[in-house]
């Protein structure tokens, strides 16, 4: 589909962007969704120029196992030069909305790991105010209800995510209806609700780069 090719074309433009970045040394931190999957497959291009990944789920882990890129567990890297992950939605400032995948918690943790974010999106994530798509919130499973209900009090409409078990064990609420304007108030005052352990705003640590697919080509924004 069109779609998939301006995913192809950002992935294509974050390898030629990461590329001068990569040494024998290099660890390279990689995301989760079908964009970062497009990455995954052409990264195989570069295998040997680079030490190896630290990945962002198990889905991704087996991928770049297949393409035989190694992979490594996070606490066994000192840093991660660049991580390269998509996004749901992504405002001007380049904070996102993460974790239509699922995978939000880790894929928070690399970025906190990592010296650069390199966000790849096609033009569909681009809007103006952040909240169409409903904001994921990883919760740990026996506080669902409650932080359910203080999600409601936030003038949100929490959804359970049925069936999906996070690569942690916990479960996902996506919450509709949220006009996000404070992005940065609003992932502190999810943050704050005990039992959340992770939410799917990265405005705090925003991307530090996103390359956009658009008919008119790839257009490069920086935070
Ligand atoms: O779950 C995630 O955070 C993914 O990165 C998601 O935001 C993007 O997935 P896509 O590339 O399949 O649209």
């Amino acid at each position: 589909s069109n779609q998939d090719q301006l995913k192809r074309d950002v992935a294509r433009a974050a390898l030629e962007y990461i590329t001068p970045m990569l040494e024998a040394d290099t660890i390279v931190g990689v995301g989760t969704g079908s964009t970062a999957n497009f990455f995954i497959d052409m990264l195989a291009e570069k295998k040997g120029l680079f030490d190896g990944t630290v990945a962002s789920s198990e889905a991704s882990a087996e991928r770049l196992k297949r393409h035989g890129i190694p992979v490594y567990d996070l606490n066994a890297v000192d840093g991660i030069r660049v991580y390269v992950d998509g996004a749901d939605e992504t405002n001007p400032l380049l904070e996102l909305i993460k974790g239509g995948g699922a995978a939000l918690t880790r894929e928070k943790i690399v970025a906190a790991c990592s010296d650069e974010f390199v966000c790849i999106a096609d033009g569909s994530k681009w809007v103006e105010v952040l909240g169409n798509f409903p904001l994921p919130v990883e919760v740990i499973p026996m506080a669902r209800s409650y932080v359910a209900r203080e999600l409601v009090k936030l003038g949100g409409d929490p959804v359970y995510r049925d069936g999906v078990t996070t690569d942690n064990g916990n479960v996902i609420l996506d919450v509709h209806n949220m006009q996000i304007s404070k992005p940065i108030e609003m992932e502190e005052a999810i943050n704050n609700i005990t039992g959340v352990v992770t939410n799917g705003l990265f405005a705090n640590r925003p991307a530090d780069i996103l390359l956009l697919g658009t008919a008119d080509g790839v257009k490069t924004v920086k935070s």
